[in-house]
């Protein structure tokens, strides 16, 4: 977001349907193309039980992932471009070949699986949005760390139910499992192929794909060592910065 400013929900002043929000949504991701951040893959938001419940939204949607929001594993996200940042623990798949809308083997494209972290910020105020909302703010995607990429040869048989955790400077702050991830995280490469496919998103190889959250996101703090580990996979990191000094050289 590049002004990290909260406003109303969209959908308070002007009610737009699931089709609109999706309109608005590519037209967002247009203007930052047309700025040199391409898109290098997609999201699912809404995989798990707990992002549903945490959100009160339930159905899955598809968001767009930009090259400027990967951060580097164990890199660091600046908070102050944000407006109420969140993290979550993903699991990440890349194509190696095209995914097609109509390949009755999506899981045959996917050459490499990883342990990741999403950022999520939302442009609306306290974080409360309808499903179109949400959709229309490319699904709260602010940022995204992927970890070591492990080969998905074997269909990686050991990711469907594996335990994952998130912690901030050591200390666990949620757990949950891969299936907890539409029972199968897995079943995430055909949800995205459907929605990329509903919704005009082309999906070439070299794209990621991020799972969606297998727990509930946890407000990011400044100056934090934020990790997460997926049992079979490894795991991934990100620090936060340390809140800027009021004596800093941006006054007035
Ligand atoms: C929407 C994005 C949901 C996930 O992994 O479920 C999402 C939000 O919670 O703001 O990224
Ligand atoms: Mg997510």
């Amino acid at each position: 977001m590049r002004n990290a400013t909260a406003i109303t929900q969209l959908s308070d002043e002007h009610p737009l349907t699931l089709d609109e929000a999706y309109a608005v949504q590519r037209a967002g991701i247009a203007l930052r193309v047309g700025r040199g951040d391409p898109v290098i893959g997609v999201k699912l938001g809404f995989t798990s039980e707990a992002k549903a419940r945490q959100m009160g939204v339930s159905d899955v949607i598809i968001g767009q992932l930009t090259a400027s929001t990967e951060v580097p594993d164990g890199g660091t996200v600046d908070l102050a471009t944000m407006v109420h940042p969140r993290v979550e623990p993903e699991v990440a798949f890349r194509l190696g070949e095209e995914l097609s809308p109509d390949s009755d083997d999506p899981l045959s494209a996917v050459a490499e699986v990883a342990p990741a972290l999403e950022v999520i910020d939302s442009r609306y105020r306290d974080f409360r949005f309808s499903l179109e909302d949400v959709v229309a703010d490319n699904t709260s995607a602010a940022g995204f760390v992927i970890g070591e990429w492990l080969p998905f040869a074997d269909r990686s048989a050991s990711v469907d139910d594996a335990e994952v955790s998130l912690s901030f400077d050591g200390q666990v702050r949620e757990q949950g499992s891969t299936a907890d991830i539409l029972g199968d995280p897995r079943r995430a490469v055909a949800a995205a192929q459907r929605m990329a496919g509903r919704h005009g998103l082309a999906l070439p190889a070299g794209s990621i794909i991020l799972a969606g959250a297998a727990t509930a996101a946890v407000a990011l703090e400044p100056g934090v060592l934020v990790e997460a580990t997926v049992a079979g996979l490894g795991s991934v990191s990100v620090r936060t910065a340390p809140a800027s000094t009021p004596d800093g050289d941006d006054h007035g």
